[in-house]
């Protein structure tokens, strides 16, 4: 018993001596604050937008809605939160006021507040019923408040940005512990501006007082994290939910164009996708998305919501790539989240937990090329299964090459492989590749660069070893890596892909070929009663067709659904507002291809905005929606404020349909306009009267929808 217990403490004192010797690695460049090691761990949270701009079935409320129509006579912010945790997401922001300036709490800044609206007869408070919600389900809770404001009569002066602090002021000293503090970018332009229905310009940079008005959430949310262009977490530049490839955590940065440096609230978004290797700061990247087309809640919408096939790939392409997962859900106008949107996220959550219920890596034996001071307590490889994000596995300081190998005693199928670095000691690694035993011999079955708080490496098709390998070959400082995860994805049956050609024929595949798969084009779900399809079939109307795969055990896909407008093959350009060399590009704007665009000239004193295209689409009908989808890369062109007109003569013209496309720079999606009654016409005339970049006009398509 005495001679154990002296070489128990002689184990101890010799491994704290080796401890000693060799302590862990120093850290490396930027490095995150405790606020952004919480959030680094949250991955996936939800935003949640619901104002009377839902009631008007816009984007971006112009600042007028009367507060009377803001009545959700079934709200109940329980039902919208519960559904975003079955989705696998551990926090709720809530947009507390977004750009139409009507706050929804009973703020004393100013009287467009919810105090005026008949939700609980004016005595609700929805920030409070969130955030209630969200700490009932165990949730993280956070808050957005827009500084744009059209509604306030003092936005663009010094007197807004008062209120604008107070009303934060309000929010961080109310709703309890934040985990982040949400700040748009989208700033200044038309609004109703108490009445006075202009357009207000402001400089971002200098107009909000960045510096103190963040100094408001420093000192009475010191545990949140700011989001904003230039934040301590940053936009990662787009709506997609995709950070780059590569993306850095780190971040140096960038003056917008014209502008000689970056102040906060403020930086080059495009240079944010993919971050700085070697950045002055920790600055992740967060990947806001919408669950549907926009980030309020349209019905025409309820069959666009994403699924699981595209939620898990932009889960792939934000948490799996070191940044977070920002989905938006709306709630409609009865106060809570559609069937459809409820499902998604559900099926999304199952999906998730399915996957990540295995870790095979855990019943694997894993050795290393070499362990920091052959301390394998402290730097050993069992570190890289423990869950623990902090615990590692280290290599000595000159040690900057080396591998991990994991053995099974029995082959094992997988396709994705995750990696994580103790982020606490910096972003080391730049470069792995992934080697598997097969038949007999090491081959390279994967690779990935930044790897961060967490990198999941998704190999296309599933592999079946018993051996795996991953090799660090890039890395300046020695390597402390914290996890490695072998998971299985759950099979899904492929998802049919839905195509129509220019003449109106509609074929469907799926890729890989799948037992069957059964279609409907009357808008009901596919079952195994529709019918089979067999070849392609000419659908000349608008509609949507939806599809579904079926295995040979009956097992079925999620459906598809695509949303076809009017066939376009009998329409003819009918004028455009440019004469030129452009001519025969307005084809592009009807051909039914959305990569290719039409485009008139940026040349303002030769043709200055409005410009339009009328087209003849051949036969008179009875147009129920009118669309435009802008054109895919760039944004030259892309129409803001726009005009729809009908004709049955191409002389007399009706305007159907005006106003702005909202948010559309940052969410190009095609933009669905249905019209307040059906309009018969032959002809119609798309104009725009601004775009958001150029004076000049573009469109990859425009279209109709006619009534059923
Ligand atoms: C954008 C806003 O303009 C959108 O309306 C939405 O709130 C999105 C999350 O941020 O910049």
């Amino acid at each position: 018993m005495k001679k154990q217990l002296v070489t128990i403490l002689g184990c101890f004192a010799f491994l704290s001596m080796t401890a000693q010797k060799i302590g862990p690695p120093a850290p490396y460049g930027a490095l995150p604050t405790e606020s952004q090691l919480n959030w680094q761990e949250l991955e996936q949270y939800v935003l949640v937008h619901f104002t009377p701009t839902t009631f008007q079935n816009k984007e971006w409320g112009y600042g007028d809605a009367d507060p009377k129509i803001f009545n959700p006579v079934k709200f109940d912010a329980s039902q919208i939160v519960n559904a975003a945790k079955d989705g696998g997401f551990k926090g709720v922001i809530f947009v507390a006021k977004h750009h139409d300036g009507f706050c929804l709490w009973p703020t004393k800044t100013t009287s467009y507040n919810i105090s005026k609206s008949p939700f609980r007869n004016g005595k609700g408070d929805m920030v409070k019923e969130f955030e209630v919600a969200a700490r009932k389900a165990g949730m993280k809770f956070g808050l957005y408040c827009s500084p744009w404001d059209r509604n306030n009569e003092d936005y663009g002066k010094p007197e807004y940005v008062e209120k604008y602090r107070n009303q934060l002021r309000e929010l961080y000293s109310n709703y309890g512990e934040l985990f982040i503090t949400w700040f748009d970018g989208a700033n200044g332009g038309d609004g109703y501006y108490g009445g006075k229905n202009e357009k207000r310009s402001i400089d971002r940079s200098t107009y909000y007082g960045w510096e103190k008005t963040w100094g408001i959430s420093r000192e009475l949310q010191p545990g949140a994290v700011i989001f904003a262009d230039n934040g301590d977490v940053r936009w990662v530049g787009n709506e997609r939910g995709f950070a780059n490839e590569t993306s850095w955590a780190t971040f140096t940065p960038e003056p917008i164009a014209g502008k000689t440096v970056a102040v906060p609230g403020e930086t080059d978004s495009e240079k944010a996708q993919g971050g700085t290797r070697n950045g002055k700061f920790w600055k992740p990247a967060e990947c806001d998305v919408p669950l549907r087309n926009g980030w309020f809640y349209h019905a025409n919408e309820d069959n666009q919501v994403k699924s699981v096939a595209e939620l898990f790939e932009i889960y792939c392409k934000s948490v799996g790539r070191g940044a977070g997962m920002d989905i938006g859900l709306a709630p409609n106008t009865e106060g809570v989240l559609h069937q459809n949107d409820v499902k998604a996220l559900k099926d999304f959550g199952d999906f998730l937990k399915k996957l990540f219920a295995d870790n095979l890596a855990q019943s694997a034996v894993i050795t290393a090329s070499e362990v920091r001071g052959e301390n394998q307590i402290f730097f050993g490889t069992k570190n890289l299964t423990d869950n623990d994000r902090y615990s590692y596995w280290a290599t000595s300081d000159e040690v900057k090459k080396a591998s991990v190998t994991l053995e099974w005693d029995k082959e094992q199928t997988f396709n994705i492989i995750r990696l994580r670095e103790n982020i606490k000691l910096g972003q080391r690694i730049e470069k792995v590749e992934i080697e598997a035993f097969i038949n007999k011999n090491w081959k390279k079955v994967g690779e990935a660069t930044s790897i961060g708080a967490n990198r999941l490496v998704r190999l296309p098709n599933y592999i079946t070893t018993s051996k795996l390998r991953i090799l660090i070959k890039e890395s300046p400082v020695s390597i402390a890596l914290s996890d490695v995860g072998v998971f299985r994805e759950p099979e899904q049956l492929a998802l049919p892909k839905i195509k129509r050609d220019k003449d109106g024929n509609v074929s469907i595949t799926s890729e890989p070929t799948v037992n069957q798969i059964r279609y409907t084009i009357d808008g009901t779900e596919p079952t195994l009663q529709s019918p089979v399809y067999a070849s392609p079939f000419p659908f000349l109307s608008s509609g949507d067709v939806k599809a579904k795969s079926f295995g040979t055990d009956q097992k079925s896909s999620e459906t598809t659904t695509q949303s076809f407008n009017v066939c376009k093959k009998d329409w003819r350009i009918s004028t455009v507002t440019f004469e030129n060399e452009e001519k025969e590009k307005s084809m592009n704007a009807i051909d039914d291809n959305a990569e290719t665009f039409w485009s008139t000239a940026d040349n303002p004193s030769l043709m200055p905005l409005p410009q339009s295209i009328v087209i003849d689409m051949g036969s008179e009908m009875e147009i129920a929606s009118v669309s435009y989808l802008p054109r895919k890369n760039g944004t030259g062109g892309i129409v803001k404020n726009y005009q729809w007109e009908v004709s049955t003569d191409n002389r007399i013209w009706t305007t159907v349909a005006q106003g702005e496309f909202a948010n559309i720079k940052s969410n190009p999606v095609e933009q669905n306009i249905v019209l307040k009654t059906a309009a018969k016409a032959r002809y119609i005339k798309f104009s725009g009267k601004s775009s958001v970049e150029g004076n000049y006009i573009s469109a990859a398509e425009l279209g109709v929808k006619t009534i059923k």
